[in-house]
């Protein structure tokens, strides 16, 4: 038998080739930071359903992850590809743990830093980019999921104060954080509020019982009469596109990030393939072994080389939302396949919470839905492609 040294997946398209020498060093700090304090420890929160998310934030915060694409406000300023490179290496650990950093950073942050007051970016940023203050983002109602167009939660003014009423469902950090982005309807349009969650009225019970994305908080957001000063509106929101500028940016750090889990769940394949002997010869050395390993690498590697050209086109600043799509349908679907397949090649093995591999295909079940359904990318593209909206049938 001819054996010869074995490389990584990613090693083989060089992708690391791809980025500069400051994106690598982040990239790293993320990997360390994530063996040091999450994979020793994520089987276990995922198993408890629990996860010490205000302790992790500090963490993250600490070696500048929170808004790290964001310039000023005490956030680091990196370039938008090693932000999609810090995801990789977060959601090679769990999907819960990307999810915490892109909603502070992308969703929450990101929000107040785009369309903000100066008062609200002094007043919340800084903190949030240490991980002293979390923040969650409000958009998904209980009947309004790919059509937030449609939501009901509304805001009404009573004299110089707005007061809010209505219920967010599936609120990724709702019942640990300390603001709350609220998108709401108005007589006028839909307008973006930063809401403090120890406002009266405000109330976010967790949402128990998943079996997906179990290393993650998950609230329902209730509002009940929420009444807040004028200066807690957005000012720089008007209409759907206020919170779907914000989606932007969190499916530009998922379509990074689902290629992490992807990976993991392959390198975990790889190594096991290798040790496991069946019919007295490594599981590695069968053609139809290697024939999967094969194709995984090919559609990992081919979705990481898509998204180091989206985040070099961010960073150019000229990436469109229907790009963005790309991406995020190609990469998760993509990820979960491998996951999938990564899961039949350790057998029994492949079910239990010794291994990542079940874990990540749980996990990326939400990642699938979330930040716009695979269908829903599938019409945007469909869109851009035909100048055709078939959203509405
Ligand atoms: P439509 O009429 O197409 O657009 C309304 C206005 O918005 C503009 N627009 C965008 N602007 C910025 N970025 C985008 N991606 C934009 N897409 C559209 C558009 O130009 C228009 O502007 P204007 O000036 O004419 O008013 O809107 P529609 O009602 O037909 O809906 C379009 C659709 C279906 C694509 C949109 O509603 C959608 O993306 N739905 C999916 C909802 C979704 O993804 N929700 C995610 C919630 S947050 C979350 O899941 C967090 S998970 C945790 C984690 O991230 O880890
Ligand atoms: P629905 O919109 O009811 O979709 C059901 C099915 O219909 C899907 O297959 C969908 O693709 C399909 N469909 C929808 N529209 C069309 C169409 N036009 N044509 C054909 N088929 C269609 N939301 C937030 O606002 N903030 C958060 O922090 C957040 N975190 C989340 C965390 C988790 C773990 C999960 C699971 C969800 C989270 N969400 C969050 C909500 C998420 O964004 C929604 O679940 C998602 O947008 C889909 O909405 P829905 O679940 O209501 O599904």
């Amino acid at each position: 038998m001819v054996t010869t040294a074995a490389q990584g997946p990613l090693e083989l398209y060089d992708v690391d080739g791809n980025i500069t020498e400051d994106d690598r060093a982040i990239r790293d700090a993320v990997r360390a930071l994530m063996d040091d304090v999450v994979r020793p420890n994520v089987a276990a929160w995922y198993e408890s359903g629990s996860v010490p998310a205000r302790e992790l934030a500090k963490e993250l915060g600490a070696i500048g992850l929170l808004g790290m694409h964001l310039q000023g406000y005490g956030c680091a300023g990196t370039t938008a590809t090693a932000y999609g490179m810090a995801c990789v290496e977060l959601e090679a650990a769990d999907s819960g743990i990307r999810s915490l950093v892109s909603v502070q950073g992308s969703l929450a942050m990101f929000a107040i830093w785009k369309h903000g007051s100066e008062e609200q970016k002094d007043e919340w940023l800084p903190r949030m980019a240490t991980g002293e203050a979390i923040g969650c983002f409000g958009l998904t109602e209980p009947d309004f999921g790919s059509n937030p167009a449609g939501m009901r939660t509304r805001a009404r003014r009573d004299g110089s104060d707005w007061v809010l009423d209505g219920t967010k469902m599936w609120i990724t950090n709702g019942s640990i954080a300390d603001v709350a982005v609220v998108w709401a309807q108005t007589d006028d349009a839909i307008r973006g509020f930063v809401v403090p969650t120890t406002t009266p009225g405000f109330s976010a019970p967790a949402i128990e019982s998943k079996m997906s994305l179990r290393a993650s908080v998950t609230s329902e957001l209730v509002l009940d009469g929420v009444r807040l000063p004028a200066s807690a509106v957005l000012p720089h929101a008007r209409g759907l596109k206020g919170p779907l500028s914000c989606l932007n940016e969190a499916r530009f750090g998922i379509l990074f990030g689902a290629l992490g889990a992807a990976r993991d769940c392959l390198e975990t394949a790889i190594a096991y393939s290798q040790d496991r002997l069946i019919f007295d010869k490594p599981l590695a050395a069968y053609q139809t072994t290697q024939l999967k390993l094969a194709d995984m690498t090919v559609a990992l590697g081919n979705g990481m080389l898509l998204a180091q050209h989206l985040g070099r086109l961010k960073d150019a600043g000229r990436l469109r939302p229907e790009q963005v799509s790309l991406g995020k349908l190609n990469n998760v679907r993509e990820s979960i396949a491998i996951a999938r397949q990564c899961r039949t090649l350790l057998g029994a093995n492949g079910v239990t919470l010794e291994y990542p591999i079940m874990r990540h295909v749980n996990n990326l079940e939400s990642v699938l839905t979330y930040e716009g359904t695979s269908e829903v990318h599938q019409l945007i593209i469909g869109q851009a492609v035909t100048g055709h909206s078939a959203f509405r049938g």
